[in-house]
């Protein structure tokens, strides 16, 4: 495909505010601050040797972990796109996470400093840790589960969720987390296509200001056909609400968990062991399991991890506020950050309960000196205003990550202005369940930063840009993104279905892994994102970017989020319908009418007439998941008057009904 609006983006007049704006024009580029250069994990000649020899240089990279045998063969490619990695390597991945800080020295390091919502708070050292991981896998290993049998985990973010992942690593069960905000549906999806033997649960956790149940869900899922093998069910008590209890099935984790011994010795595994299976529910059809393995994915999210985000583990507080139910939270607060011994937050809520500046209190509290969050977060905080963070002391802060979504320019200079005072770097950091790692990032010690770009692949990794017939792009021109090199933490198959894994991400291109986003190299060859190629639209033979014109559209001072889709349309094949959240006082105006039309010359101006929106509708929330992604096929359905797809995913189901009324008020239709 061509795309149409591509080479205009940020090149536009941004008018959202006049520092913004002038930030937008005139410093395209932010070098990196000298002494984070200076002292930066990374330089820039780990670009050279990637490129001089990539498996070297992740062979490298692989021993920062201690293996019990070293591997001697770095990548096995025979059989592709089944790779392995380290294949005769052989490791215990919790033993690389927890017991060799201890061994180093580091036993009294805080490993996590755990908030709950309502603000109780805890400090596990990495001895601590030590103790209460070989306790949790004693526990396991009693209740008969060994070695490849798989243990779901649906759980709140509290400390005992990163203790049973890390206990099923040590025993090599693969664990399969399930997002504690999924319904008892798709946890009974997701256990019978596992074939889960144990569930890991608690009594419920705090969200938005009360507790939230997640036992009766499990229960619920337990009864469902296909759920048989699953023999126990351990249960954390959190927030001590009432719980239904099947007697011989169900069992306290303080009653199984303390009285078991602090010894284990953790068994080490092949390289190629399974780790941990991860659901992504695709746009149709049951979710994909995608598959992880143990050294690859360890090597790669270690060195990200220390790469991406410089962690220093001596002195470093590293907070990722993702939740672990997602990939984010298994690579950067898991896997990646405890290999590498930092000291991390944990936070239990949401980032407005009690209040709209509680992020930022923790931050304040804890002095975290590197933050990872999405760009949905971003943009609630840009909504709420500037001064709820200009309320803490955020001085702490050296380095800020994104992940999720494309972030718009807007909301990448607001997050490096507002909470990082305008000095710390912004790594826009894009990678996929699929991918385990972090792919295309800058890295903060190198890179000059551009707002809106994820910009470059990292050292040993291939990433490029191909249109429809496979052909690289040049530099200023879109298409759809593609890795055309195996990496360490790349997905083995899909659990279950080797033949879904080819079609799914190797028959678009040959021998190229197809990633589903669509993506340009601007005139730099830096790399930006445009979204799911799912999601671009046809519009009287273009074809335009959802991000673009989301960005377009969050770029005028009266919008604070914008969702974009193309609606069928007899005369156009599709037309662009946005779904806009105003912000406060600009509501008003457009009941009276002229927003939408200075909205429409707006995208206008900026990518073009042909990316002009043709409905622009005003709501007051959009469906996401809870990672924060927009679901813009729910939108589709919502423009197309369909009935509404799987609405499992969602983070909160009334935002639909509440969207569907707002369409008959067709007062904003062109
Ligand atoms: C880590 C994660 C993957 C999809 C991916 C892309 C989008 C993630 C992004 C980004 C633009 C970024 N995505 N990071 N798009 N810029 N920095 O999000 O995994 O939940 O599997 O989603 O998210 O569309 O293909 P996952």
């Amino acid at each position: 495909m061509t795309w149409d609006t591509a080479h205009t983006l940020g090149k536009g007049d941004v008018v959202s505010n006049e520092s913004l704006a002038n930030l937008l024009r005139e410093e395209r580029r932010f070098e990196p601050p000298a002494q984070l250069a200076a002292d930066a994990n990374v330089t820039a000649e780990a670009y050279e040797r990637a490129k001089a020899d990539r498996l070297g240089f992740w062979a490298e990279q692989a021993r920062r972990l201690s293996w019990s045998t070293e591997p001697t063969e770095t990548l096995d490619w025979s059989n592709p796109p089944f790779a392995k990695w380290f294949k005769d390597g052989r490791l215990n991945v919790a033993y690389n996470c927890v017991d060799r800080h201890v061994e180093a020295g580091h036993g009294d390091r805080v490993a996590i400093h755990f908030e709950g919502e309502p603000g109780d708070s805890r400090s596990i050292t990495y001895a601590e840790l030590r103790r209460e991981v070989a306790k949790a896998a004693n526990a396991l290993l009693e209740l008969g589960v060994r070695a490849g049998d798989r243990v779901a985990v649906y759980m709140p973010m509290i400390p005992e969720t990163v203790v049973a992942m890390l206990a099923c690593a040590r025993i090599g069960a693969p664990h399969s987390v399930v997002f504690g905000g999924f319904s008892a549906d798709a946890l009974a999806t997701r256990v019978r296509d596992a074939d889960a033997r144990v569930v890991i649960t608690s009594d419920g956790g705090y969200r938005k200001g009360g507790a939230s149940a997640l036992k009766p869900a499990v229960d619920e899922a337990l009864s469902r056909p296909g759920t048989e093998n699953v023999r126990n069910v351990v249960v954390v008590r959190r927030t001590g609400q009432d719980v239904d209890w099947t007697e011989g099935r169900d069992l306290w984790w303080h009653d199984l968990v303390e009285r078991q011994s602090e010894e284990h010795t953790p068994e080490a595994f092949e390289a190629e062991h399974p780790l941990f299976i991860l659901y992504t529910s695709g746009t149709t059809g049951k979710p994909k399991g995608i598959l992880h393995t143990s050294g690859g994915y360890l090597t790669q999210v270690s060195y990200t991890h220390h790469a991406v985000f410089d962690l220093k583990p001596d002195t470093d507080v590293f907070w990722c506020t993702a939740d672990v139910g997602w990939v984010t939270g298994h690579s950067y607060i898991v896997y990646g950050p405890l290999s590498n011994g930092a000291t991390q937050v944990l936070y239990e809520g949401t980032p407005d309960s009690p209040h709209k500046g509680r992020w930022w209190e923790v931050v304040e509290k804890y002095k975290v000196t590197i933050f990872y969050t999405a760009p949905t977060a971003i943009r609630a905080a840009m909504k709420w205003g500037d001064d709820i963070p200009a309320k803490f002391d955020l001085s702490s802060l050296r380095l800020l990550g994104s992940v999720g979504e494309p972030i718009n320019p807007e909301a990448w200079i607001w997050y490096r202005q507002h909470i990082g005072a305008g000095r710390t770097p912004v790594v826009d950091t894009w990678w996929q369940t699929e991918t385990g790692g972090i792919m295309i990032s800058p890295l903060p010690g190198v890179t000059a930063t551009k707002p809106g770009s994820a910009q470059v692949p990292l050292p040993g990794i291939s990433a490029t840009v191909v249109d429809d017939e496979a052909r690289e792009v040049p530099d200023g021109a879109g298409g759809y993104l593609v890795l055309t090199e195996p990496w360490p933490s790349m997905l083995r198959t899909i659990w279950g279905d080797d033949q879904r894994y080819l079609d799914t991400y190797w028959s678009r291109f040959e021998n190229r892994y197809f990633a589903g986003d669509g993506a340009k190299k601007d005139d730099d060859g830096d790399i930006w994102l445009l979204g799911r190629v799912d999601d671009v639209m046809l519009v009287s033979g273009h074809n335009i970017s959802t991000t673009e014109v989301e960005s377009a559209l969050v770029a005028h001072p009266a919008v604070a989020e914008a969702a974009v889709v193309g609606a069928a349309d007899p005369q156009t094949t599709q037309a662009i319908c946005a779904f806009v959240i105003l912000r406060g006082a600009a509501a008003e105006e457009l009941e009276e009418g002229g927003l939408v039309d200075e909205l429409r010359a707006h995208v206008a101006k900026q990518l073009g007439p042909i990316a002009k929106p043709k409905r622009i509708l005003p709501v007051a929330e959009l469906p996401k998941t809870r990672s924060g992604k927009i679901m813009r096929r729910l939108l589709r359905d919502v423009a197309e008057n369909r009935e509404l797809g799987d609405v499992t995913t969602l983070t909160d189901s009334s935002v639909m009904s509440l969207i569907q009324q707002k369409l008959p008020s067709a007062g904003s239709e062109d």
